[in-house]
């Protein structure tokens, strides 16, 4: 902490997009004028630094930031930062933000209905001038599971239950949510997936859940069933996922993250006809109510309380 002004109790550094910069900047200065905050790489004296506000670290910020006790993630994933990376002393808080969790509800209701309408076959049928009409269920006989049952998972599967999708869900430890079928851990994963019709991949990226949508994983979905995947690229085998879609063993997959981002031009998802891309927009970061969120979480670390969204390094996420 700050030991030359002594009105400066905690110096942060942000390092982001400028204007979240100056909203937030603002938004310290009027609730918390004890708090210094630093917009990267203008910062005089690094030692001075205690909390860092980023989606990336700068490099080696490790030995660079010799005094740093908190990292807080300005996104809700944390995978970015590296966790096996980030020094055992220093707290790394992700953000609970509800514009995220709203906006990630709305993308996971528009996706499911996409694929339960049917809407990239027609969009397809379209542009071939094709009349032809699919069969349909209503959605009280859509079984939608969902991989990942936290902040977002949770959200999005009571927005589905909300439109009357059937949903179930999948989690690490064992859940009870109201309303629906909690399975958990390795040994339910393959009855889970049995009764997906539609699956929503909303699970953190650690080393137990990397490449979990593979050959084998794939083949217990039912014949017929589709993918949204908003947590991240590497979930996904790509080339599994790829003949899974040309065996018809899967129908479409909705595809809002990758394994590296900007997806390349080039890359055989663009051009597939039963895979809709979108370039990680699920759910985007609100400088309002994240702002509200951060200064929510540093209140609290002043007060020596415990902050909301604070990660298990150990568990990674
Ligand atoms: P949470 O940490 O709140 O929830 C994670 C869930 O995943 C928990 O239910 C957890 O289980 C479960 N989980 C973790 N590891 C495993 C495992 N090995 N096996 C089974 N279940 C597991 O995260 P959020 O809901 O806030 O966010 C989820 C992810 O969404 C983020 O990490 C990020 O990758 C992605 N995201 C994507 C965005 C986009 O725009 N595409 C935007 C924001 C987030 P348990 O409850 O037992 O701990
Ligand atoms: C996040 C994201 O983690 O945007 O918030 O992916």
């Amino acid at each position: 902490m700050a030991k030359g002004n002594p009105e400066v109790t905690l110096n942060i550094l942000y390092r982001g997009p400028v204007e979240r910069g100056h909203n937030w900047q603002d938004l310290f200065a009027h609730h918390l004028p004890q708090v210094k905050w630093h917009t990267w790489p203008n910062v005089k004296d690094k030692a001075e630094i205690d909390m860092l506000v980023c989606w990336i670290p700068p490099r080696e910020y490790q030995q660079d930031y010799p005094n740093l006790k908190v990292i807080f993630s300005v996104g809700a994933g944390v995978d970015q930062l590296n966790i096996p990376s980030v020094p055992q002393h220093v707290q790394v808080v992700r953000m609970l933000d509800p514009g995220i969790q709203q906006g990630m509800t709305e993308f996971v209701q528009m996706s499911v209905l996409n694929i339960h309408r049917d809407t990239l076959a027609y969009v397809n049928m379209n542009q071939q001038s094709q009349w032809q009409q699919l069969p349909g269920v209503s959605t009280a006989k859509r079984r939608v599971g969902i991989m990942g049952l936290g902040n977002l998972g949770q959200a999005a599967a009571v927005g589905l239950q909300n439109l009357g999708f059937q949903v179930h869900g999948w989690s690490r430890n064992p859940k009870s949510v109201a309303n629906m079928s909690c399975f958990h851990g390795n040994a339910q994963l393959q009855t889970f997936l049995q009764r997906s019709d539609i699956l929503v991949c909303l699970l953190p990226l650690t080393d137990e859940t990397r490449s979990i949508l593979n050959q084998q994983t794939l083949s217990y979905l039912p014949q017929g069933a589709s993918i949204i995947n908003v947590g991240r690229g590497e979930h996904i085998v790509e080339q599994d996922l790829i003949d899974a879609l040309n065996e018809q063993h899967l129908r479409y997959a909705i595809l809002d993250v990758f394994a590296k981002e900007p997806l390349d031009t080039q890359h055989p998802f663009w051009q597939h006809p039963q895979i809709w891309v979108t370039p990680h927009v699920a759910a985007i970061t609100q400088n309002d109510s994240a702002g509200q969120a951060l200064l929510a979480n540093v209140q609290r670390y002043l007060n020596n309380e415990a902050m909301a969204g604070l990660v298990n390094l150990s568990a990674g996420y």
